[in-house]
């Protein structure tokens, strides 16, 4: 079996830290339907990276299902995707730990998540937030994955993981893959409606700078209606001077297709309200089948149950293998 030729791995994941937003869509989960059928992909909750902010239990384990139910709405079919939680294989717990132990103080301490997060939760900065790279290396490297889709905030990540790997072969022999990120070339930064400037994030209090996946139909056009734009009149792509407008046609450009000089030309001598509208109602329709497939399939525990659980035995059987090789490497004695 291992020698026979087989398909590329890719392995990504989210944190259930809060409701799917829009960027967390266009930045990741769409692209992971569309890579299906050519390779074989392992999609994770990843509940132990989100500890690392404190949470309420029962909303984090709500969170949790509901994501896997968003996750085969988004398109990923359990058939053709291995979706599991990623407490429920210990072996990135088991990984994490060893990968800590080469992973340096100084490393860890440039990552832009560990000082945004740290700046955000001045009362727990835990160690965890700190380590959150060698564990997310850890999923990353179980899977021998050759690919890794994230948004443009996640690069850093697996950079890091990529010189983890890198280290731990050098020393041992070829035992990890070497992945790389992709990044996609239009939605990998979806910025706040509210604040332009700022990724729009799941965590950020301002609710109205982010549009959530599952939102209605009536709140997502408020908010985009109310999407901060400029004085300028001209829907024109120019993301340094003009963010708010440049993030509208981004959104607007993943969700229908076009490219920046249609969006340009179908709104020339148009106002911001028509564009707005526009761009709004195109993400109304982009999410209403996951919105409306999300709720269809929370109605039914026991099919995401088997879901989750089939994953977690699949994964754990893939990860098992390259924890066993890493244990032997490092001199770890045979049970
Ligand atoms: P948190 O606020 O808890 O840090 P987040 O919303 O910033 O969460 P995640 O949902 O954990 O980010 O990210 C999941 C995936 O979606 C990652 O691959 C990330 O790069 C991508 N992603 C998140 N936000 C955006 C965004 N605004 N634009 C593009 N991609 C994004
Ligand atoms: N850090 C990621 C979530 C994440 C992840 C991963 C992504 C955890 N483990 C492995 C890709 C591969 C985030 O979105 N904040």
């Amino acid at each position: 079996m291992e020698n026979e030729v087989r398909k590329k791995r890719i392995l990504s994941g989210i944190q259930p830290s809060g409701d799917l937003t829009l960027g967390s869509y266009l930045g990741a989960i769409k692209n992971w339907a569309a890579l299906a059928d050519e390779y074989d992909c392992y999609y994770m909750l990843a509940d132990m990276h989100t500890i690392t902010v404190r949470q309420v239990p029962a909303d984090l384990r709500r969170r949790t299902l509901t994501q896997v139910a968003a996750y085969i709405a988004c398109g990923l079919d359990p058939e053709k995707n291995t979706l599991f939680v990623q407490s429920h294989v210990p072996a990135h717990a088991q990984l994490g730990w060893v990968l800590d132990c080469y992973t340096m103080f100084g490393e860890l301490s440039r990552m832009t998540q560990f000082k945004d997060k740290s700046a955000k939760n001045a009362d727990n900065i835990n160690a965890g937030l700190f380590t959150y790279p060698s564990l997310m290396a850890a999923d990353i490297l179980l899977y021998q994955a050759d690919l890794v889709p994230v948004g443009g905030d996640q690069k850093q990540h697996v950079e890091i993981c990529r010189d983890i790997a890198n280290r731990f072969n050098g020393i041992y022999g070829e035992v990890f893959k070497i992945p790389e990120p992709y990044i996609p070339p239009v939605g990998a930064r979806v910025m706040s409606l509210t604040s332009p400037e700022n990724k729009m994030s799941k965590s950020d209090k301002d609710q109205n700078g982010c549009v959530y996946m599952l939102e209605k139909p009536e709140d997502i056009m408020r908010k985009f209606k109310k999407a901060v734009t400029d004085s300028d009149a001209c829907v024109r792509y120019d993301p340094a001077a003009k963010p708010g407008v440049s993030n509208l046609m981004q959104i607007y450009a993943v969700a229908t297709g076009k490219t920046f000089q249609e969006i340009e030309q179908e709104f020339d001598g148009r106002g911001y309200g028509d564009f707005k509208t526009a761009v709004g109602e195109s993400v109304v329709e982009l999410l209403r089948p996951i919105r409306e497939e999300t709720e269809r399939l929370l109605a039914d525990k026991s099919y995401l149950e088997s879901v989750y659980r089939a994953g977690a035995e699949k994964a754990s059987r893939v990860a098992g293998r390259t924890l066993d090789k890493v244990y032997k490497k490092v001199g770890f004695l045979a049970r």
